[in-house]
């Protein structure tokens, strides 16, 4: 495959390492803080976590460390959506490994946890990644969402990890693969196996943060493309003024690359799911507020206007929460003969639900359009989420806008033209090269990865803070993956999993956006934050996001 010139300037660029990890390898400590609790449900946590719970959270320091000179045989393996900055994990631990002891290997699973499972390791050569470094993408060794959870699938991990000599696992996911990494960790100590397990944590969707954990790798690069894009259609609305722009932004739950889009590229309306859940919105109400930021700015002769909204909002919305809730319940209880269900017509599907849901689930169910009905119903991903990439909200949210303002228009209460254009970006971002502060942030969470395995620690999530500040600054470490879970329904019962981070409505990113949007909603006031820069001046190559400026200031 030919390389594109900026390809082979990437391979080049040297990732920046916080100050602990970059002097000599033999000089990294760690250092040990107290105990720690879950989040909450600690008894029950305690109970299931018996070899890893309340370990300390550890941080990277200047000193010895005995361990790190070993020979080690870790396998690696990536998990879930794609997000950019991947390869740049691997790279990281594989010189950390190299660093330590250059006879030590790394092996990579292909087709993510389905790898480790099925033992399809490929071992991953100074030649290999060369080609990967600094690039998007996770096509070095495919991901996968398989979920490893019968314990066959346990005993079959143990099985790939004592055949190839492992010393360590490393997970490289968002919750859910990082729910899956604490379980692989407990349940390699109960079979009294000496191999580590250690996360890394990505999503695009920066949903996987707590305190310490400050955001996941790939959210940074991934909202840069975004807001590139949405400015560019902004620039176009503002130029044609005839369209309104519909854009559904990927995030299956949380909203904050909406938000953080929002901040970046100021558009007409921004969506925000959580807020929609704690002001309990109904579709209605959403549809109306839509109408009157329509209304308001055709009133100035503004036809046009630009609209984000968050792939995740149909669930936060309480009466299609509670219909999902119910479908996903009706769903996993009937698996055998839903899927029976799946070869009659649409109808009798929809009859055979109606017995089954409650009265209001069943009269919302019947009146969405017959695609959102059927999108509802697809498939599960394999942790039992509804797959939001699929439900096409911002055509559902147009169809019911266009109905309202004909009401109004017949009422006499709006004048204006209302053309609008449905967009969803989400896979465009997931791949692209990522940016320096991702480049430099996967690298360095793949580095503590390493010094993590060394220093013979286990159920830990690879950590870098303090990422507002220079990278020298960065203070790497680890935290206990059993202090970022609770207990939560999943699929028809209580699971132990990691908490996903939602937009705080007291945050100060939220406090940004809610400021100004009100004048946003009706006069025009974009900003065009143009493409990432990956060479340059720092402040323009190295610039973060608005949320994690805005939230650790
Ligand atoms: P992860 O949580 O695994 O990182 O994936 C996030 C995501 O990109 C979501 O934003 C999106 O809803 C989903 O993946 C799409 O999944 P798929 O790639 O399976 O279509």
């Amino acid at each position: 495959m030919e390389t594109s010139v900026l390809q082979k300037l990437r391979y080049a660029y040297r990732p920046k390492l916080p100050a602990s990890l970059s002097h000599s390898i033999a000089g990294i400590g760690v250092e040990y803080g107290g105990p720690t609790e879950s989040l909450s449900d600690q008894e029950a946590l305690r109970g299931l976590f018996k070899h890893t719970y309340g370990m300390p959270i550890v941080t990277f320091t200047r000193g010895t460390n005995g361990g790190i000179g070993q020979k080690l045989n870790v396998g690696v393996i990536l998990s879930g959506g794609q997000a950019p900055g991947g390869h740049n994990v691997i790279a990281g631990l594989f010189d950390g490994l190299k660093k330590g002891n250059p006879e030590s290997a790394l092996y990579g699973f292909l087709g993510g946890p389905a790898g480790l499972v099925g033992n399809k390791p490929v071992e991953i050569t100074a030649a290999l990644l060369d080609g990967y470094r600094n690039t998007g993408g996770f096509d070095m060794i495919g991901s996968g969402r398989t979920k490893i959870e019968t314990p066959e699938q346990f005993a079959a991990s143990l099985e790939t990890v004592k055949k190839l000599g492992l010393s360590a696992v490393v997970i490289i996911g968002g919750d859910d693969s990082n729910t899956n990494a604490a379980l692989l960790a407990e349940y390699f100590l109960e079979q009294g196996s000496p191999a580590k397990v250690i996360g890394c944590p990505k999503t695009i969707d920066g949903d996987l943060k707590n305190g310490p954990v400050e955001i996941s790798f790939g959210f940074d690069t991934a909202v840069k493309v975004y807001s590139e894009l949405i400015g560019n259609i902004e620039r176009d609305a503002n130029s044609a003024k005839k369209y309104w722009h519909f854009i559904k932004l990927m995030g299956r739950s949380a909203s904050h690359i909406a938000l953080e889009c929002a901040l970046q590229t100021r558009p007409n309306i921004c969506l925000v799911s959580e807020e929609v859940e704690a002001r309990k919105l109904s579709l209605k109400q959403i549809v109306d507020g839509l109408c009157d930021s329509i209304a308001g700015r055709a009133a100035n002769k503004e036809n046009f206007g630009v609209v984000l909204i968050p792939e995740g909002l149909v669930e936060f919305i309480p009466e299609m929460k509670t219909l999902i809730g119910e479908l996903n319940d009706i769903m996993a209880a009937n698996e055998a003969e839903f899927a029976e269900m799946e070869r009659e017509s649409f109808r009798e599907i929809v009859a055979w639900l109606a017995r089954k849901l409650s009265g209001p689930s069943e009269s919302l169910f019947l009146s969405l359009p017959e695609e959102i009905a059927k999108q509802l119903l697809a498939d599960r991903d394999p942790h039992g989420n509804v797959q939001f990439s699929r439900i096409e909200t911002e055509k559902l949210l147009i169809g019911m806008v266009e109905n309202e303002l004909k009401a109004r228009e017949a009422a006499g209460t709006y004048r204006g033209k209302f053309s609008a254009l449905g967009h969803f970006f989400g896979y465009e971002g997931r791949c692209a090269f990522p940016s320096n502060f991702d480049a430099d942030y996967c690298y360095s969470l793949g580095f503590g990865a390493f010094v993590l395995i060394a220093s013979g620690l286990t159920g830990y999530l690879s950590c870098v803070r303090t990422l507002g500040a220079p990278a020298e600054r960065w203070i790497a470490g680890g935290v206990p993956l059993t202090m970022m879970r609770n207990m939560e329904h999943r699929h028809g019962s209580q699971k132990p999993v990691i908490r996903k981070a939602l937009v705080d409505l007291e945050g100060a990113p939220f406090k940004a956006f809610a400021k100004n949007r009100d004048a946003w909603a009706l006069t025009t006031s974009y900003r065009y934050p143009g493409a990432i820069q990956y060479f340059g001046p720092p402040e323009i190559a190295d610039i973060v996001t608005e949320t994690l400026k805005l939230e650790h200031r």
